[in-house]
């Protein structure tokens, strides 16, 4: 069993929730969702997706199934892309951004967070308790306190060790760190609730080695995250530039407003994206998954070892998307 497993068993000592076959099928696009919840995320975020998943058929409302799926994910450390555990600015510090948005399409989001361990359930209070969509920073701290947010030392010691290996094999202290399939794993989850409800969240712990103060795309909407709930939803990962300079998810969503799958949408954003980058490898990353409300899913990354995950009554599934 790998930490991550081991870690869910621990935290949630749930028995086997789900069982095995599953299949992708396309639906008609306007057809109404009859397959029932379903949950799809960035990476092979099993665990995580269960958790929504089994919210989602207790009836849970879908925002409260994301954010307790994307909560279970920042509290895991041995994810070092999110929340605790994640890895460090190159000052050394924890910083953390997320997002979130709600059935009518309402959104929260904190950047630049530091020391609360659940900045998703920051960014809903933002969405909820007050009249603004973005908080940051020392704003965002202080508010999170005012809300009863615990202050936390977020810096595991395997997450230094690893930022201190990184440390020594990077040559430039400044520089971006080299942004391939292998140093990501933020979440990103959009949920379809059995009513056709949806909901999305994103949370990262960004770029290891970024600037301090730098903002990836996971924190902003229409970047990292969008869910118009009268279309689908979609949820981003990679190197944050490049995805927020193609406001990539609302234009997966916007493809698919006007009829395109959630696979074609995320491949035409991609495509978009590649068109800025270097071919061949060392490529900075970006991949997509997207949901579609008639419950259709599909992913599209840059790079050929993007993996997301599924789930719905008849299972949790992770796959490989298609790249290009
Ligand atoms: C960012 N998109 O901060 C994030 C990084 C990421 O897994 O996806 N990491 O740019």
């Amino acid at each position: 069993m790998n930490n991550r497993r081991r870690f869910f068993w621990q935290s949630l000592g749930l028995g086997a929730l789900l069982g095995n076959s599953f299949s992708l099928q396309a639906r008609p696009v306007w057809a109404a969702a009859k397959g029932g919840p379903k949950v799809i995320a960035t990476w092979p975020n099993s665990p995580g997706v269960e958790v929504a998943l089994a919210a989602l058929l207790r009836n849970e409302r879908p925002l409260d199934a994301v954010e307790a799926g994307v909560k279970y994910v920042e509290a895991d450390p041995n994810d070092h892309s999110v929340g605790y555990g994640g890895l460090p600015d190159i000052t050394g510090k924890v910083t953390l951004d997320a997002c979130i948005m709600d059935e009518q399409g309402n959104a929260g989001s904190v950047m630049f967070l530091e020391h609360i361990k659940h900045p998703v359930s920051v960014a809903r209070r933002v969405m909820e308790d007050t009249q603004h969509v973005v908080l940051v920073g020392e704003g965002a701290f202080q508010f999170a306190r005012e809300k009863g947010f615990r202050k936390e030392n977020l810096l595991t010691d395997e997450a230094k060790r690893l930022w201190e290996d990184q440390r020594r094999s990077m040559k430039e202290a400044a520089m971006l760190p080299a942004s391939g399939a292998d140093n990501h794993d933020t979440i990103g989850m959009v949920v379809l609730g059995s009513d056709n409800r949806m909901a999305g969240a994103c949370s990262t712990s960004g770029m290891s080695n970024k600037l301090r103060g730098r903002v990836g795309d996971s924190p902003i909407i229409g970047a990292g995250l969008y869910v118009d709930p009268e279309v689908g939803g979609a949820s981003a990962t990679g190197q944050g530039e490049y995805i927020i300079k193609a406001v990539g998810c609302f234009l997966v969503v916007e493809l698919m407003r006007q009829g395109a799958s959630p696979t074609e949408a995320c491949k035409e954003v991609v495509r978009r994206i590649n068109k800025r980058l270097p071919a061949g490898t060392g490529r900075p990353m970006a991949g997509f998954v997207a949901i579609r409300n008639d419950g259709t899913t599909g992913a599209f990354a840059n790079v050929n070892n993007f993996r997301y995950t599924v789930g719905d009554e008849s299972g949790v599934r992770v796959y490989d998307a298609d790249w290009e």
